[in-house]
């Protein structure tokens, strides 16, 4: 049975979880943009200018070249002026220890800011503990890496399968999955993909796309993640509203 996502938000505990179902009903958009530029000014712009279309923004805060403490002040200011939820795709990789540091030390902070992030589950169920130890007290969501958009990737098969067993072992703090389908029938993991265009394709670096229709409605996942198909385009705020009318269409076909 396909649940609305303000069924699910009912069903779930994390509160990020349930902001973020409940508001994607809302303002009746599953569209996330990769914000993947380089400067601030270009980050805060779009997330001006597009922030009402979207439920989430995407950062990699590591790649701004003038990156300031004022940026995620900004971020977090239009975050609730547009009712969007912040995530930086950090991608976690280390031990516990080393990846806490990451999450709340360093230049970004990004415990105090961001959201949600995600990890990949390489180094087996200690990293979500650390990250946890400092994320679950502020209310924060974490996604894993189940599956990967890239051409190649190993995120496959076993390794998949043992990322949702440490998913259903944290439900707690993990809300979700990256992943190009939905993997465990259960209304409160949430699943985003990328790798996402209105029309199938590649680029030359091994990225692969499906369209939206193919992502929410076949593969039944919640979320679309788009970068460069919005960013690129000449108008992107026109760009961004044909993405987002898109992905909700899938939304109401798999519901009905
Ligand atoms: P694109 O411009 O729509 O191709 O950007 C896709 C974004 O999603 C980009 O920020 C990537 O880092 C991110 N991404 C991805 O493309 N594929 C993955 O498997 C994961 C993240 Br995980």
């Amino acid at each position: 049975m396909n649940y609305t996502y303000t069924q699910r938000a009912n069903l779930c505990t994390n509160p990020t979880a349930v902001k973020l179902l409940q508001l994607m009903d809302q303002k009746q958009t599953n569209l996330c943009i990769a914000a993947d530029v380089i400067s601030k000014n270009q980050l805060l712009k779009i997330a001006d200018e597009l922030g009402d279309e979207i439920c989430i923004l995407k950062t990699h805060i590591d790649i701004l070249e003038d990156f300031d403490m004022d940026t995620v002040i900004q971020l977090d200011r239009l975050s609730e002026k547009h009712n969007f939820l912040l995530f930086e795709d950090r991608k976690f990789a280390d031990i516990g220890n080393t990846v806490k540091h990451q999450y709340q030390d360093g230049i970004y902070h990004i415990a105090d800011w961001a959201h949600i992030t995600n990890a990949h589950t390489v180094p087996g169920p200690g990293i979500i503990t650390g990250l946890k130890e400092v994320g679950l007290h502020k209310g924060r969501g974490l996604l894993l890496l189940a599956e990967m958009s890239s051409a190649g990737t190993l995120a496959k098969n076993e390794y998949t399968a043992e990322t949702l067993e440490m998913a259903k072992n944290n439900k707690d703090f993990v809300i979700g999955f990256i992943t190009m389908r939905q993997l465990i029938d259960d209304p409160c993991f949430i699943n985003l993909t990328p790798g996402v265009q209105l029309a199938v394709g590649t680029d030359n670096l091994g990225q692969q796309y499906n369209t939206p229709e193919k992502v929410i409605k076949e593969n039944n996942s919640d979320v679309i993640i788009v970068g460069r198909g919005i960013y690129e385009a000449q108008d992107p705020i026109a760009e961004a509203k044909k993405y987002r009318t898109a992905g909700w269409q899938a939304y109401l076909a798999k519901l009905s």
